[in-house]
């Protein structure tokens, strides 16, 4: 049993190389919900709408959400209505948000529904949201000069509406004081004999999760057994916003920073062979550095690295 802690794009396509070598049934990937958010009256995933669809193969292969061959007609058809259209909800993808509010208004659970939909699409791993009660992730951010007044976000107005611009001040996970773990989150953490902190940024994809109550305990008491997948390579994120999280927030955007971050809780962090020189640097924090190749060109480089990781803890 193997169990990952995922955010979105980078996670999913780590996850899709990981299932390639270990086999799905044996696999259970806790997903961040500190994104998710209403658009037009429904509830939208999109950390555990990436990993579904690429774990389907069904992704948009460019953006790494949404679907492939995706349209944007009803998106153009609220426009004309004055809805606001900044965040792109595809035709198709938004049957899936459509089928989720329905179900959590008739009262089912985010577990229930995302086990219904991940079926649905075939996938073979266990897909767990990180909590059924809602997390979200609110960024304080600082919209002009120094002395600025400064305003809060919702994530998705921080990242998308405002592409991440506004300087961030800090960061919180409302709601994640109350939280539980989702079903069977705090168990598929306790039986593994390897969980893998995946290649995502670690404020705003990993840090929700490990705010929920219960589940930093848990990989810490197991830290032996964890192992983490630096997202930054050179001191820069594959993609997305880490460096523009990280550094407000006093973690260093390295290898070496997300090695700090994680350390009381992740024995073993696997870094870019461009990071290589500083291994050294990683293992004076108490954390063993796995050197390989991180950048995951195509599911042949995702499989391997998945390899790398599970052998640097086995
Ligand atoms: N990201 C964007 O940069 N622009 C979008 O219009 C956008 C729409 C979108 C729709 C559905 C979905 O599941 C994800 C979407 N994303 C979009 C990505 C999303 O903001 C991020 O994937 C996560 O929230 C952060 O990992």
């Amino acid at each position: 049993m193997l169990t990952a802690l995922a955010g979105g794009v980078g996670a999913a396509r780590f996850l899709d190389g990981l299932v390639a070598v270990v086999p799905p049934e044996q696999v259970t990937t806790v997903v961040n919900t500190g994104d998710d958010d209403e658009f037009h009256g429904l509830w939208v995933c999109p950390d555990l709408d990436s990993v579904t669809y690429r774990l389907a193969g069904a992704q948009h292969p460019e953006t790494g959400w949404g679907l492939a061959g995706e349209t944007f007609h009803t998106m153009g058809a609220l426009a004309r209505y004055g809805a606001p259209t900044w965040f792109n909800l595809g035709d198709r993808d938004l049957a899936t948000h459509l089928y989720r509010t329905q179900r959590l208004n008739q009262g089912a659970s985010l577990s229930e529904v995302t086990a219904e939909i991940v079926g649905a699409w075939g996938i073979r791993s266990r897909l767990l949201p990180m909590s059924d009660d809602r997390v979200a992730t609110r960024i304080t951010v600082r919209a002009g000069g120094p002395d600025a007044a400064t305003e809060e976000l919702a994530m998705q107005e921080w990242f998308v509406h405002r592409r991440s611009e506004p300087p961030v001040v800090s960061v919180r996970f409302e709601g994640a004081e109350t939280a539980r773990p989702a079903p069977d989150v705090l168990e598929a953490l306790e039986m593994a004999e390897t969980i893998v902190v995946c290649p995502s940024n670690p404020v705003i994809s990993i840090g929700p999760i490990l705010a929920v109550p219960g589940i930093r305990d848990v990989l810490t008491a197991r830290r032996d057994r964890v192992v983490g997948v630096s997202p930054i390579i050179s001191g820069r994120p594959v993609r997305g916003p880490a460096d523009r999280l990280m550094g407000p927030l006093g973690i260093e955007v390295s290898c070496v920073g997300v090695a700090d971050a994680y350390r009381e809780f992740c024995s073993t962090l696997v870094i870019d062979a461009a990071d290589a020189a500083l291994a050294p640097e990683v293992e004076a924090l108490g954390v063993r550095a796995i050197v390989a190749d991180t950048v995951m060109r195509d599911a042949r480089v995702a499989a391997t690295l998945a390899r790398h990781t599970l052998a640097a803890v086995a």
